[in-house]
Formats: C-alpha cells, sequence, structure tokens
C-alpha cells in the first residue's frame, strides 16, 4: 500500500465518492464488508424459513401469494448481497461453509419461532420495519455495490413491511376477541428481539465506531433502534396493542421515546447459538445444501459447456 492510494481512498470517502470493486481498499476495509455483507445475505436467506413455517397454513389463496412473494424477494435479497460480497472477492461458498459452522454470522431474530399466523404479520411490520430503518441509511454506505443492492431491496421491504401491517390491521379491527389476543402475544414475543436487531448499545459495538468513519454504516445502532421505535410506537397505537414494554413513554425534553433496558443476555445467548431456533436453522440450511447440490453442480456444468461452445 502506498500514501497515496491511502490518501485517494480517504479522499473519496470524504468526499462521499462511492468505492467500486477495482478502487484500491484498506485490506481492513474490505474484510469488514465482506463481514457485513455477507452476514446480512445469511439473514435473508435463513429469514425465509420461519415465513415458510406458514406458508401451506396461510388462511386464503391471496395471503399466501403474497407470503409466497414476500418469501420469493428475500431469496432475491440474499442473491444480491452474495454478489456483493463477491465484488470483493468473498466466495460464495466459502462464506456460507463459514455461517455453518459458526464463524459468520446471521441476524438473530431468525432464531425465535414463529407460532401463530400473527407471526407473519408481526414479522413484515416489526423485521422488515426493523430492516428498512436500517437499510435507508445503507443505501448511502460506501461501497457502490452494497449501496445499490440497498435501493431495491428497501423497495420490496417497504411492500413486506406494508403487507404485515395491513395483515395485522385486519386481525385486530375485523377479527374476533381471539385473534385480537393472537396479535398481542406475538407483539409479547416479538417486541424485544426487534429491537435487538440492531445489534449492542454503541458504547458496546466492537465495530461501529470505524465502520462510521470508513462511512459503511452512516448511523449508529442506537440512533436507528430510537428510530425504530420512534415510528413503530405510533403504529401500536392504531393497532390498539400494548408494546410490552412498562418503561416506554414519550420524552418530551428528547422528543423521543424512552425504553426500557434491553437483555442483552439472552441476545448474547442468541447469537452464539443457543437460541430457541439456532439448531433448528442451521440443520433447515445444511438439509438445504445437500439437497440442492446437484442444482448448483448441474448449473456449474451448463456454465462450462456454454462457455466451451462460445470459446470454440
Ligand atoms: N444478530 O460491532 P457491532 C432482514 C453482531 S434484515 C446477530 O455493532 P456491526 C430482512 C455483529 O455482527 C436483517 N449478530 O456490529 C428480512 C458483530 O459480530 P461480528 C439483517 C449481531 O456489524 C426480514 C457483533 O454483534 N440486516 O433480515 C446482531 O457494526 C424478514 C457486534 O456488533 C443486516 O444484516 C444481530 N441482531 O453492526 C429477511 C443489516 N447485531 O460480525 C427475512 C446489515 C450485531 O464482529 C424476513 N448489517 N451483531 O462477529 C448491519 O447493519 C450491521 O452489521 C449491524 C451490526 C447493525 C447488524
Amino acid at each position: 500500500m502506498s500514501n497515496a492510494e491511502l490518501k485517494k481512498f480517504e479522499d473519496k470517502i470524504e468526499r462521499d465518492v462511492k468505492i467500486e470493486p477495482r478502487d484500491w481498499m484498506p485490506e481492513a476495509y474490505r474484510e469488514s464488508l465482506i463481514r457485513q455483507i455477507s452476514q446480512h445475505a445469511h439473514s435473508e436467506i435463513v429469514g425465509m424459513l420461519p415465513e415458510a413455517n406458514w406458508l401451506a397454513r396461510a388462511p386464503s389463496l391471496r395471503r399466501k401469494s403474497i407470503l409466497m412473494a414476500k418469501i420469493q424477494d428475500e431469496a432475491g435479497h440474499g442473491l444480491y448481497l452474495y454478489c456483493a460480497a463477491e465484488t470483493l472477492g468473498a466466495e460464495r461458498q466459502a462464506t456460507i461453509d463459514a455461517m455453518l459452522e459458526g464463524k459468520l454470522k446471521y441476524s438473530s431474530i431468525f432464531n425465535y419461532p414463529t407460532r401463530s399466523w400473527a407471526d407473519m404479520g408481526m414479522i413484515g411490520w416489526l423485521v422488515d420495519g426493523a430492516a428498512i430503518v436500517n437499510q435507508v441509511a445503507l443505501q448511502r454506505t460506501s461501497y457502490g455495490p452494497y449501496a445499490r443492492a440497498m435501493v431495491r431491496i428497501c423497495k420490496e421491504e417497504s411492500f413486506h413491511q406494508r403487507q404485515g401491517y395491513e395483515l395485522l390491521t385486519e386481525l385486530v379491527k375485523e377479527g374476533n376477541a381471539e385473534q385480537k389476543a393472537m396479535v398481542q402475544d406475538s407483539i409479547n414475543r416479538f417486541w424485544w428481539p426487534s429491537l435487538m436487531m440492531f445489534g449492542p448499545h454503541d458504547s458496546d459495538s466492537a465495530n461501529g465506531e470505524q465502520s462510521i468513519a470508513w462511512k459503511i454504516k452512516r448511523l449508529g445502532n442506537d440512533e436507528l433502534r430510537q428510530k425504530f421505535i420512534d415510528i413503530t410506537v405510533r403504529q401500536a397505537e392504531y393497532l390498539d396493542i400494548t408494546i410490552p414494554d412498562p418503561d416506554l413513554k414519550w420524552n418530551e425534553k428528547t422528543g423521543h421515546y424512552d425504553h426500557g433496558p434491553i437483555d442483552w443476555k439472552e441476545f448474547k445467548q442468541v447469537v452464539s447459538g443457543y437460541g430457541p431456533c439456532n439448531k433448528e436453522r442451521m440443520d433447515a440450511r445444511r438439509q438445504a445444501q445437500e439437497e440442492g447440490k446437484w442444482v448448483v453442480e448441474a448449473g456449474l456444468a451448463y456454465h462450462a459447456k456454454k462457455s466451451m461452445n462460445e470459446a470454440a
């Protein structure tokens, strides 16, 4: 690395010029991007599992079509993101293997079970809602392919969030007491894990400061979490359901909602492999790898033959 190269990189970051795959970049920047982008990709793919659990039990054809389209979108998001990681030299199978071996993470939220139909609405409203808040900021991330992937992903996540909220609105406004109770039970289980999606407090965020300096992350974990809470409380009021946090209250001085303490012990347990569904999720991904091997092999063989024919 020459000083001139580093200076050029820092100058681009300073002027908000995107870093592109062929540009010189510090090795630590490249590694941190591979870490974050591939974890993000894994989250999209593992995130398909809790919803797939309800596909065969959707209450109507309309709901089933929406859910199927959403799950397929998540697969697409995973693919854009694996491609973005590949532009940095991360071989796709190697990053997938790293996840299966527990060396690369995926979002903690997908290690919780989906017990009722209301959970399909709750995932759309809260999980996709939290993902959008995070990803809108990532549209301005400093690495070009990641930023561009985020633009399209955010548009689709917005549909996901709305279908979830619409599903819940129907359950609480047109449903019976049992259906309304199902929505309340669902938010009781999903509220705190949704707040954990934003990661540890900034003071405990190992990568945060450097990622913000490199403009990989544009906002800190706490600021994003607060934005999400501020948006979501009003939406919960409209649904007439209770957010399970007795300390949640509007703070006139700060212009934000204060919230109670997050259970970081639970978070650590889930990200280190001991959440309610970690084993089930990884078993399902391993099985998919095994059963899908022939598809990958057939695709690669087709591609090799096509390239040979073109070269001939
Ligand atoms: N779960 O130093 P920081 C979606 C890890 S979107 C698991 O603050 P960083 C859409 C973190 O990796 C959900 N691990 O880390 C969808 C780090 O460990 P490492 C995915 C977590 O990177 C909806 C350590 O803790 N979205 O799924 C979590 O600066 C519905 C210390 O943390 C993204 O990935 C967590 N919640 O900030 C799909 C967005 N939080 O890597 C299907 C992109 C933290 O050093 C259905 N990622 N960790 O071993 C990001 O914005 C960042 O990576 C953060 C973490 C904000 C997640």
